[in-house]
């Protein structure tokens, strides 16, 4: 079935980045995904409208109020199970999350298109009151080692890294299996037209027309960019025959080491 996504945030407008362009808005035409945004402020109680307050046991900044939130859960909650899921899940975007990776979205892709909804929860100002996550939150997800402004940027850029992965969203000419990280290895340099820029050529072998040579210097350009701006990812993998020789070349052009 298709994704189901549901965000919560006081900054709705913010996702039309989502849905307004590129492949993710030509995905939701498609019928691949489907997001609605409930804005806990419309669920607030109080004559303000307010959503936040100060932190008990004082400090700066204020705190999402666990009330108004967890109304716009149950809300969106009620939302995907009549848009048919089986289960919704509760991910709270947050600074104290677990990294979010390759894996992990591979694995949500799949549990999407079984049939689970996501329900992202996007934090604003310190955080949100304890309580509620306890209740209500099963996952937390940060997006790096980094601090950002709120949890909007984080759960749209998890939505898009999903949307990429369900099938028929990328063009007939790419593919997700064919990602930087699906190899273990960062992705080599591309070039176009014209075939000498700012007195730059493009590398010979790009322009030989042999398959098996482009291939190879291809995977060899991977591997050397790998080993010099992610040597940990190649610490991690296996390599083959092949690769195994392409590093030694490598190890004698770049450093003389062997
Ligand atoms: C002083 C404590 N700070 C926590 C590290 C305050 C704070 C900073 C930024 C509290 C919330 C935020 C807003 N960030 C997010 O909502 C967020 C986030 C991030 O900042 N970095 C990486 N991943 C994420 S996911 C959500």
């Amino acid at each position: 079935m298709k994704a189901v996504f549901d965000c919560v945030s006081i900054f709705p407008e913010m996702f039309a980045a989502l849905t307004g362009s590129g492949i993710t808005r030509k995905a939701q035409e498609a019928g691949l995904w489907s997001l609605a945004l409930w804005n806990p402020r419309d669920y607030a109680d109080n004559a303000w409208r307010t959503v936040d307050d100060r932190p008990y046991g004082g400090g700066p900044g204020m705190v999402m109020r666990a009330a108004p939130l967890e109304a716009a859960i149950h809300a969106a909650r009620a939302r995907q199970q009549a848009a048919g899921v089986t289960k919704s899940r509760v991910i709270y975007l947050s600074p104290q999350g677990v990294p979010l990776n390759h894996a992990s979205v591979v694995e949500m892709a799949a549990d999407t298109r079984a049939g689970v909804g996501l329900v992202l929860l996007c934090g604003r100002y310190e955080g949100v009151d304890e309580r509620l996550i306890e209740r209500v939150v099963e996952e937390e997800i940060s997006i790096g080692d980094f601090v950002v402004s709120g949890g909007e940027l984080a759960a749209m850029l998890l939505m898009d890294a999903i949307i990429r992965q369900l099938p028929g969203a990328l063009g007939d000419a790419a593919s997700a299996a064919e990602d930087s990280f699906v190899s273990g290895l960062l992705d080599c340099p591309h070039y176009t037209r014209p075939e000498v820029y700012a007195g730059q050529a493009v590398p010979e072998a790009l322009l030989s027309g042999d398959h098996a040579r482009i291939r190879r210097w291809r995977l060899k350009a991977s591997l050397a960019r790998t080993r010099k701006r992610r040597p940990e990812l190649l610490a991690q993998r296996a390599l083959s025959a092949e690769e195994t020789q392409l590093m030694t070349e490598i190890r004698l052009e770049q450093c003389g080491e062997q």
